[in-house]
């Protein structure tokens, strides 16, 4: 079943990409439309959010931000597409979006098979497992059969299959397509168990159940699940830009290069932060944009850290750093260098 609707997705992209891209041609209509256009996930508390006045915020809203702000010198000049799982590749693919920054994870077959390319982590998230309080299940281990809600499309459908099977548990499988039917579903007491990446479920708890504290986010992490940025190949350009608009915000953080700090930065002595901030030129020429992009991104957007605890370390998420914190303070981030 899974081969079949893997052929199925392998020939769909490749019947569905559009004309071979030539390089630099992404780089030259975003440039031209004078809007990066971004796919993120369906409402996403700390991730992707939009509030009563339309305005979008959250870590993946970020990442958008830093490369609309390393092209444009604005992260302002973005248009924003809540995508469901099922419809993000399509989206990339077929053109509607230029990239994804949109809760998916990077797998061989997604990166190998669908004509795009996973260009950075910008969130290692590990999946997780929600209960009600009252079904008296504080780990995955207290199970032996359970109802699992899960969004079609995803990894995360596949990773519960393979766990539930390889444990010999009993598995009744509620899938459903968008984040809100997941939402209902669950909350409205149709399955024993919410899966999805732990972002996701701490996303859900906190914006969406009556009471959080009925809801208990179970300990272990089934899998690992690095969501990466995406875009269609065949634009090393705009590519490289995506990339290193993600790694200049670690590598600001890494630096002490804050929002608040960098104007008073731009004086350093210190040779990285004079190449980071483009006092030092030479890095902008190299990406097709001005020297003063990663400046840009810093000041309008803030350093990962920054975003990170904005979005996903303070109230109402507290989702500890973990994974995610650089890896001189034992986390997995780190920047490549910027020279
Ligand atoms: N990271 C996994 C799971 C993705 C996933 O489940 N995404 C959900 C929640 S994390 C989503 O995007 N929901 C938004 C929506 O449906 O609008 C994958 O790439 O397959």
């Amino acid at each position: 079943m899974r081969t079949n609707v893997l052929l199925v997705a392998i020939g769909l992209a490749t019947t569905l990409f559009g004309p071979a891209a030539q390089a630099g041609a992404v780089l030259d209509a975003v440039k031209a439309r004078g809007e990066l256009i971004c796919g993120m996930r369906g409402d996403t508390q700390g991730f992707a959010r939009r509030d009563a006045a339309g305005k979008y915020s959250g870590l993946e809203v970020d990442m958008c931000r830093a490369v609309a702000a390393a092209i444009f010198g604005s992260g302002e000049k973005v248009k924003y597409v809540p995508l469901e799982p099922a419809k993000r590749f399509p989206a990339l693919q077929d053109g509607t979006v230029d990239m994804l920054a949109s809760g998916t994870t990077y797998t061989l077959t997604r990166d190998a098979t669908l004509g795009l390319d996973f260009v950075g982590i910008y969130y290692f998230d590990t999946q997780a497992f929600m209960a009600p309080r009252k079904l008296g299940k504080k780990s995955v281990r207290d199970i032996t059969s359970a109802s699992v809600c899960v969004q079609a499309g995803t990894t995360t459908m596949e990773n519960v299959e393979d766990y539930f099977r390889a444990n010999n548990m009993t598995l009744k499988l509620v899938a459903v397509n968008s984040a809100d039917e997941l939402r209902l579903a669950f909350f409205g007491g149709r399955c024993d168990l919410f899966a999805a990446d732990r972002s996701a479920v701490y996303a859900a708890r906190a914006a969406y159940a009556s009471n959080p504290k009925d809801y208990l986010i179970l300990p272990e992490s089934t899998s690992r699940e690095p969501l990466g940025l995406i875009v269609r190949q065949g634009d090393p350009p705009f590519a490289d830009i995506v990339r290193w608009s993600l790694y200049a915000m670690i590598q600001a953080e890494e630096l002490g290069v804050t929002s608040r700090n960098v104007d008073e930065m731009l004086k350093s002595a210190n040779a990285s932060i004079r190449q980071l901030l483009g006092v030092a030129p030479g890095t902008g020429a190299a990406l097709k944009v001005d020297d003063k992009w990663a400046y840009n991104i810093i000041k309008q957007v803030g350093n990962y850290g920054e975003s990170y605890d904005r979005n996903v370390g303070g109230s109402p998420l507290r989702i500890p750093r973990g994974l995610n914190a650089l890896a001189s303070q034992g986390g997995m981030q780190y920047s490549p260098p910027i020279r």
